[in-house]
C-alpha cells in the first residue's frame, strides 16, 4: 500500500505552515499527532525549499531539527530529513533519521552522494535543476515527462557510483521546483514513465499552487493553502491507483482514509481475477 509521509515543516517560513511548529516541543507533538493521524514516515524539515526563500545557516538548521528527529525516532516513529545538506542529513541519520529526503537529487551539496553511501541510509531524489528566485520562474522543458525521466536517471547514476545501493534510492518528480502548473500535470499523467527509473516513487502535490490553481473558481484561486486539502486527497486517491510508493502530505488522516479505500477497491478487483 501507498505510504503516507507527513510533512513537519520546523521553518518559520514554509510556505503552507510555515511558523506553527517553530519550537521543537510544538513540532515534536505535531510530528506524534501526525504519526497517530496515519503517517507512516514523519519528514521533518528545518529550512524551506520554496522558491524565493533565503536559505537558513546549516548551523541553524541542525539546531532546528535535531531535537525533533531524536525525539521522533525514540517514540519508534520512522522518520524522514528534508534537507538539500549533507551535514544535516548526517547529523539526522545519526539522531535516528532512516530517511534523507533531498529535493536537490544531490545537485546542491556535492557530498550528498558521499555522505549518503557511507551512511547505508534510504536516500529520496527529487528532479532540480537550480535555486529559483519565485515560484512562478519555471525551468524550459521541450519534453518535461523525457527530461525529468532522463535527469533523474543521471542524479541515480551518480549515487550509484558514489556507493549507494540501487535499492536505497527512491525518486520524486519534483512537483512546482521549476515547474508550472502544464509540468506538473504532464508529470502525473506519466508517473509510469518517471518510474522507468526506480520502483520507489514519492509524489508531493500537497497544498502546492498548481492545485490551488487547478480548483479556482471563475479563475480565482482562493490562496490559503488548506483549502487545497481536498484536491491534494484526489491526487493521494490517484497516486495509490497508480501505485506510488509514497505521498507527501500535510494532511496524513485524509491521505490514509484515501490509500485505504483505494486498496479495498483494488482488492474487490483482484478478488474477480
Ligand atoms: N516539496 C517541498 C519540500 N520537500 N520533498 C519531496 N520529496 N517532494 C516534494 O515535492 C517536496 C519536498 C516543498 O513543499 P513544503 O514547503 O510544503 O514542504
Amino acid at each position: 500500500m501507498t505510504l503516507v509521509m507527513g510533512i513537519l515543516n520546523v521553518t518559520p517560513d514554509s510556505f503552507s505552515d510555515g511558523g506553527r511548529w517553530h519550537t521543537a516541543d510544538a513540532a515534536i507533538a505535531r510530528g506524534i499527532a501526525l504519526a497517530e493521524e496515519g503517517a507512516d514516515i514523519v519528514d521533518v524539515g528545518g529550512e524551506s525549499t520554496r522558491p524565493g526563500a533565503t536559505r537558513v545557516d546549516p548551523g541553524e538548521e541542525v539546531t532546528r531539527v535535531l531535537p525533533v528527529v531524536e525525539a521522533l525516532a525514540g517514540e519508534g516513529i520512522t522518520v524522514s530529513i528534508d534537507t538539500m545538506r549533507a551535514r544535516t542529513a548526517r547529523a539526522a541519520v545519526d539522531a535516528g533519521a532512516r530517511y534523507v529526503n533531498d529535493v536537490s537529487g544531490g545537485l546542491a551539496d556535492s557530498d550528498m552522494a558521499r555522505i549518503v553511501a557511507e551512511l547505508e541510509c534510504e536516500y529520496i531524489a527529487g528532479h532540480w535543476r537550480a535555486f529559483r528566485d519565485t515560484t512562478d520562474s519555471a525551468d524550459a522543458f521541450e519534453d518535461v515527462v523525457a527530461e525529468v525521466k532522463n535527469e533523474l536517471l543521471q542524479r541515480v547514476v551518480a549515487f550509484q557510483d558514489a556507493g549507494v545501493e540501487t535499492s536505497r534510492i527512491i525518486i520524486d518528480p519534483g512537483l512546482g521546483f521549476g515547474k508550472g502548473p502544464h509540468e506538473n500535470w504532464r508529470l502525473l499523467a506519466h508517473l509510469d514513465v518517471v518510474g522507468s527509473v526506480a520502483p520507489r516513487i514519492v509524489v508531493g502535490a500537497s497544498r502546492k499552487r498548481f492545485v490551488g490553481a487547478a480548483i479556482a473558481r471563475d479563475g480565482v484561486d482562493d490562496a490559503s493553502p488548506e483549502s487545497r486539502d481536498h484536491a491534494t486527497t484526489a491526487i493521494t486517491a490517484l497516486c495509490a491507483q497508480q501505485r506510488m510508493w509514497a505521498v507527501r502530505v500535510h494532511d496524513a488522516k485524509a491521505a490514509r482514509d484515501a490509500i485505504q479505500v483505494v486498496s479495498a477497491w483494488q482488492n474487490a478487483v483482484d478478488e474477480e481475477r
